[in-house]
């Protein structure tokens, strides 16, 4: 691991000089161009597949980011994302999603009740509307508006839970296990082009109107082309407080690699939180030369990586043990 000292002074030499320079002088021959999908915990490898399927169906990173995010919304056995999902404590579930494209274009809904697939919503936002990010009913007439159908599908298993979490009402996050399943995604095509994709039902049990991080540019999705990308999950206050996916992307703008800038804002993260072993934050990062990274705050954080014909599974190193 890169003690933070080293990555400032990394920081600082490179900043000496105009970063386009620096970045578009190493982009041109070494761009990765053979494809490549990253994402976080297990249901990853099913969203790498159909990100790969979308590449090979001719489609971009746009589209590989959508279509990977599209499988694990689909999944209403899964229940931090989509429909079948854990519901905030009024019972309802509000799903928020963003993409990034790289074109530095992005869309974003928040709180989004009753569309299937919102991080679709967030790319028409992207591509329809002159905004950025649309909540709530604003969000949801807008993907009416776009042909989206309206769904009253609530998961029997999420709704149990919710019934049984009004008993106590307890309202303490579990490492892990309640908020597993964030999917963010980070795809680059065959021209070397980098999108990305978050998408997630947020922490379960939330007030309703709480929104995290999966849905922020800069927080829980950032892409700069010509840098790479970084996505975050976990607990979406600590790394709304950080600007973390847009640190991340900084600081492998400024010479970082991308598991040392996952690490440098995980450290960020730690400095500025006191109860760091209470919550898990983890973060994904590709560069333009296709190298990736990642590393949490607890362990036990999962991402898939599909890569050079393989679409495996794999644990991040992570601070605490
Ligand atoms: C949030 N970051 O709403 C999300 C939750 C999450 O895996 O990532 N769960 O704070």
């Amino acid at each position: 691991m890169l003690a933070a000292g080293t990555l400032a002074a990394v920081g600082r030499k490179v900043s000496a000089t105009p970063y386009n320079a620096v970045n578009n002088a190493a982009n041109q021959d070494s761009r990765y161009t053979s494809g490549l999908v990253i994402s976080t915990w297990d249901a990853g490898i099913s969203a790498n597949d159909a990100a790969w399927r979308a590449m090979l169906a001719g489609g971009n990173c746009m589209d590989m980011a959508e279509k990977g995010v599209n499988d694990t919304e689909a999944n209403l056995a899964n229940l931090s994302v989509g429909l079948g999902a854990l519901p905030d404590r009024d019972g309802r579930t509000t799903l928020d999603a963003c993409v990034m494209n790289y074109d530095g274009m992005a869309g974003s809904v928040m709180c989004l009740e009753h569309i299937k697939h919102p991080a679709s919503v967030a790319r028409k936002v992207m591509e329809k509307t002159p905004h950025v990010q649309l909540v709530a009913e604003g969000a949801y007439r807008f993907a009416i508006s776009e042909g989206f159908p309206h769904d009253n599908y609530k998961g029997e298993e999420a709704q149990k839970a919710w019934k049984e979490w009004l008993k106590t009402s307890q309202y303490k996050p579990i490492v892990n296990i309640e908020n597993h399943d964030t999917i963010g995604l980070l795809a680059m095509d065959q021209q070397g082009n980098i999108a990305g994709a978050c998408t997630t039902s947020g922490l379960a049990y939330k007030m309703h109107g709480r929104v995290g991080d999966s849905p922020i540019i800069g927080a829980g999705l950032y892409v700069d082309n010509e840098v790479g990308g970084a996505t975050s999950t976990g607990l979406g206050e600590a790394v709304v407080r950080t600007c973390g996916s847009f640190l991340v992307v900084e600081l492998m703008r400024n010479g970082a690699t991308p598991t040392e800038a996952c690490t440098e804002a995980v450290l960020r993260i730690q400095k500025k939180h006191k109860n760091i072993k209470d919550f898990q934050v983890g973060f994904l990062a590709i560069n333009t030369k296709g190298e990736t990274g990642c590393y949490s705050i607890q362990p036990g954080f999962t991402y898939a990586l599909h890569k050079g014909g393989q679409n495996l599974l794999f644990k991040s190193e992570s601070l605490l043990h």
